[in-house]
């Protein structure tokens, strides 16, 4: 086939033959519902339209003119491609391995190459861009250089930027956008398909928030280098609980906080008894769990001390100083008595007041400010989160840190706790949004991973939890001797 035969509009149409694009409703790995599936794998089985794919792969980034030692497709559906691109134009070609290494020797690149070759990626369809990244991670590890990616179909959900923030150019030869436009030019989808494909896009957008350069550059600098280990940090803080904290990070070598968002207090607590040994903190939301009784955290206390891990009441109080001093000692929860961290929304500094002073005689709580949600859309911007950390200069005594997304202030003394963790990018249908443990810890440069779902929800929490528990230390580590 001639480079100069294959059209994109063809190619849309063919597609479309061969069921690889549907519409309809389709419930996708992450549990949301999506009016297109996009399934590439079938094409190993129509050869022509494999080596069209090829071509038109080729065709788009061969126009920018670069030259590369070697190409190398993301596992799977997008190594027939690779493969043909590589042995129609003569290039090299790697393979990465998809599989955990599970013995020593293992090698996860196959192939030659040598150090500081460039790289060509070659996908079949981008959404946040992760399994993208995860191959430039693996070649940037084996001293490849990466500096383009090319995608036959850019869902256009944030992958294109996401890549871009770590350098890589991602270039697509069809956006969803261009294929549903063509597919209903052609009167193959309705107009109603077209909307709810655009709209699914806008609203399922895993760009990730980046702080502007010079905030981060700022930041970062004040979180690398000498005095910034969790141990100097924890030696030289002056409250009690933030100081144990730190301690206990440093001790178990863990940074891993688990979300323990489930309904049973049994639940509760064997997760507490079984993962306790991996965690600097247990999150919990009480007010979930159906057979809640004091006992059950009475019991939750005993198990934290036999592993060495902190109890954080997820409750987010915010309101009044008196209500919420009510709330916090109160109640049927009394979390005051149980809790050694708990949090606030910090809309007024009384619900500060008020919970200090619930514990006036017992120094060893303390709470976090909500300086920055994960979500979707909210409204935790740069002075809301700016005026939380001067609330928390104020109070010294009792606020040791933030809930945020990215570090936010530079006294050493203050811990950043983050949730909407995953080792995975993306989001749910509710509008939480998901950055990785090496981003935040190790770009970001906050202190805790929250890891709820991630773990709660995986076939092997124990396995699972380790692996968050490497993650998230390993970006600590790494990010201590860059
Ligand atoms: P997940 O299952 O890992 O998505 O759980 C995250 C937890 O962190 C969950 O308990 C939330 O209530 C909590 N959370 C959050 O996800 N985002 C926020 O901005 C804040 C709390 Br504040």
């Amino acid at each position: 086939i001639m480079a100069a035969e294959v059209k994109t509009e063809d190619l849309i149409l063919e597609l479309f033959k061969v069921s690889a694009l549907k519409f309809g409703e389709f419930k996708l790995k992450t549990g949301i519902i999506s009016p297109v599936y996009v399934d590439l794998r079938v094409v190993v089985s129509y050869p022509s339209l494999m080596v069209k794919i090829s071509e038109l792969l080729w065709q788009t980034c061969d126009k920018l003119g670069i030259s590369y030692n070697c190409v190398c497709g993301v596992p799977y559906t997008a190594l027939p491609l690779a493969t043909c691109i590589c042995a129609s134009h003569n290039i090299p070609m790697l393979i990465r391995r998809k599989e955990a290494k599970d013995y020593g020797t293992k090698k996860m690149l196959e192939g030659v190459y040598k150090d500081g070759d460039r790289c060509l990626i070659v996908e079949d369809v981008v959404t946040s861009g992760s399994s993208v990244q995860e191959t430039v991670e693996l070649l940037n590890e084996h001293g490849l250089t990466v500096t383009d990616a090319v995608v036959l179909l850019n869902r256009e959900q944030g992958g294109q930027s996401n890549l871009k923030h770590r350098g890589v150019n991602l270039i697509s030869v069809l956006t969803l956008t261009q294929v549903v436009d063509t597919l209903s030019q052609h009167g193959k989808i309705e107009k109603s398909d077209v909307n709810k494909v655009k709209e699914f896009i806008a609203a399922n957008d895993f760009q990730t928030v980046f702080p502007d350069k010079s905030t981060h550059e700022k930041i970062y600098k004040s979180v690398t280098g000498i005095g910034s280990s969790y141990r100097e940090r924890g030696s030289n803080c002056k409250h009690n609980l933030a100081a144990k904290i730190f301690h206990i990070m440093e001790e178990k070598q863990t940074n891993l906080c688990l979300s323990a968002d489930v309904e049973s207090s049994v639940e509760l607590l064997e997760l507490a008894e079984t993962l306790g040994p991996m965690l600097c903190a247990i999150k919990t939301h009480v007010d979930i769990l159906v057979d809640f009784s004091y006992s059950v955290v009475k019991k939750l206390v005993e198990i934290s001390k036999k592993h060495n891990f902190v109890i954080f009441e997820d409750r987010k109080f915010a309101d009044t100083g008196n209500t919420v001093k009510l709330q916090y000692s109160g109640g049927l929860y009394k979390i005051s008595e149980w809790s050694d961290l708990t949090n606030g929304h910090v809309i007024g500094p009384g619900v500060i007041q008020g919970l200090q002073a619930c514990v006036r005689e017992k120094p060893d709580k303390a709470c976090l400010l909500i300086a920055g949600m994960s979500t979707k859309g909210n409204l935790t911007n740069a002075a809301y989160s700016d005026a939380t950390v001067q609330m928390a200069e104020d109070h010294p005594d009792f606020v040791i840190g933030f809930i945020c997304t990215t570090k936010v202030s530079t006294n050493p003394s203050h811990l950043h706790f983050t949730p909407g963790v995953k080792l995975q990018t993306g989001g749910d249908s509710l509008g939480q949004q998901y950055l990785t443990p090496e981003e935040v810890i190790g770009k970001r440069g906050v202190d805790v991973i929250i890891v709820g779902r991630g773990i709660v929800e995986s076939e092997n929490r124990v396995k699972t939890a380790a692996a968050y528990r490497s993650a998230g230390w390993q970006a600590y580590l790494q990010r201590l001797h860059r």
